[in-house]
């Protein structure tokens, strides 16, 4: 079989923190327990098709400047197989337990739909056996509903019906696509479910539509009884000037007057928190907090920038404040870190994609292993109990428990007076965790 990575003949190897060579881990050690799970089951990587394999470093400006050595020939499908040999070969090489798709990238749209769902059909069949020779997993599915003209105006929030039914009939295959694979998830990211001008757009009927979308999708999953977990994948605008789907918390607003909040978890993606005028963390924290945090695409903005660049990870804050929450609301079930990232334009070759993914990967690990000092140690969780545990007696127990109203309020506040300034130590605790950064 051709060999697209020539540059990497083995596997990547851990080598630990003093080794000099680029292509091996320092800090990811797939084996290594910590807080009683290895790191890979703590971070459940995922490599993603589009940007790795797919897309070519074209920007709004200039052509593809990518050497993608199997995206070479004139038949479309042959070109599909190769691409498909190369990503499984660069999972293999890698190290990582699972990949992410959308239908689009494993096969070009043909010109029709049903030639289409064929040439998926076929994609499909190759990578069921890849998987079962690698043990290499699908994290999650999807379906691309916003490059086609068709989807200019949207697709499940469309004005036309019959795009909505094109969307739907999309998203049917998706869905069975990856069932097939055994995809532990399938993400919904609405990338023109949006507007650009409310002049032209009906909001409160659109987002009718956008939760009658959703409901026939899980009608449909258990229709095929597809174990998978759906989530929705916010981001606030880019393409459309404003998404429906804004952050974590106008997503829980709309799962929960579509009556989906059991349905559907959050696939959290950093570069979209930011976009929000959030933090990654932010993010994290939202959906953790009221129960919906399923998965995280992997990446990071350029505050210069403000445009959704999909960098790779390289921020240890970032890493290790992530770890640290997810670990604190239960770890990954079905979801992982999944590198919704690409190359900058100037990197070009194939390796690159190697020292990409390894230096994410080396500082998820890195970010893991100060957060799981930082739980072991509980010096934030004590900080944060300290400072609410006014409420775990008298006054603050009875105002949890529902036991007094304004009027018991009012008595106690005559009867105490002003309330005490308490210190919020935010530059002690930043110290604090510059202290875990530094030596955990
Ligand atoms: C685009 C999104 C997209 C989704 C899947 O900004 O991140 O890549 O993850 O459609
Ligand atoms: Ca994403
Ligand atoms: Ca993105």
């Amino acid at each position: 079989m051709t060999v697209y990575f020539p540059e990497v003949p083995k596997p990547i190897r851990y080598e630990g923190p003093d080794s000099k060579n680029p292509l091996a881990f320092k800090e990811y050690n797939a084996k290594q327990k910590v807080l009683g799970k290895t790191m890979a089951e703590h971070l459940r990587f995922a490599v993603c098709y589009w940007h790795t394999f797919v897309s070519g470093g074209a920007d709004m400006f200039g052509m593809p400047t990518m050497k993608r050595l199997y995206a070479q020939g004139d038949n479309p499908m042959t070109i599909a197989e190769q691409t498909l040999d190369a990503a499984f070969e660069f999972f293999t090489k890698l190290g990582v337990g699972y990949w992410c798709f959308h239908d689009t990238d494993i096969v070009p749209e043909a010109d029709t739909l049903a030639e289409t769902n064929k040439r998926l059909d076929h994609i499909t069949k190759l990578a069921k056996k890849k998987q079962q020779e690698t043990g290499i997993k699908l994290l999650w599915g999807t379906c691309n509903l916003f490059a086609h003209p068709r989807f200019m105006s949207g697709a499940a929030t469309n004005p036309s019906p019959d795009v909505f039914a094109y969307a739907a009939t999309k998203v049917k295959k998706a869905l069975e696509i990856t069932k097939y694979l055994d995809g532990e998830g399938y993400v919904f990211w609405g990338g023109r479910e949006g507007y650009e001008t409310l002049l032209n757009t009906d909001m409160g009927r659109e987002l009718d539509h956008l939760g009658k979308f959703l409901h026939m999708a899980v009608d449909y999953k258990k229709k095929i009884r597809f174990k998978g977990q759906f989530y929705i994948e916010p981001k606030p605008k880019e393409p459309t000037k404003h998404q429906y789907d804004f952050d974590a918390a106008s997503c829980y607003a709309f799962l929960q007057k579509y009556d989906l909040v059991g349905d559907l978890k959050l696939n959290i993606e950093a570069n979209h928190g930011t976009l929000a005028g959030h933090t990654f963390i932010h993010e994290l924290e939202f959906a953790g907090a009221n129960g919906i945090l399923g998965s995280v695409d992997a990446n990071r903005g350029d505050l210069l920038l403000g445009w959704d660049t999909d960098q790779f990870p390289t921020d240890l804050y970032d890493t290790a404040l992530a770890m640290y929450t997810i670990i604190k609301y239960g770890g990954f079930k079905t979801g992982g870190l999944n590198f919704d990232a690409h190359l900058r334009r100037q990197s070009t070759d194939p390796v690159d994609l190697f020292h990409a993914h390894v230096g994410a990967m080396d500082c998820f690990a890195r970010g893991l292993k100060i957060a799981a000092k930082m739980h072991k140690d509980k010096g934030f969780a004590k900080v944060i109990k300290q400072r609410y545990a006014g409420w775990d007696r008298g006054i603050g127990k009875q105002i949890e428990d529902g036991k007094v109203g304004f009027e018991e309020l009012e008595a106690h506040t005559m009867k105490k007076g002003e309330p005490q300034l308490i210190s919020g130590r935010q530059e002690m605790l930043e110290n604090m965790l510059n202290t875990y950064i530094f030596k955990a």
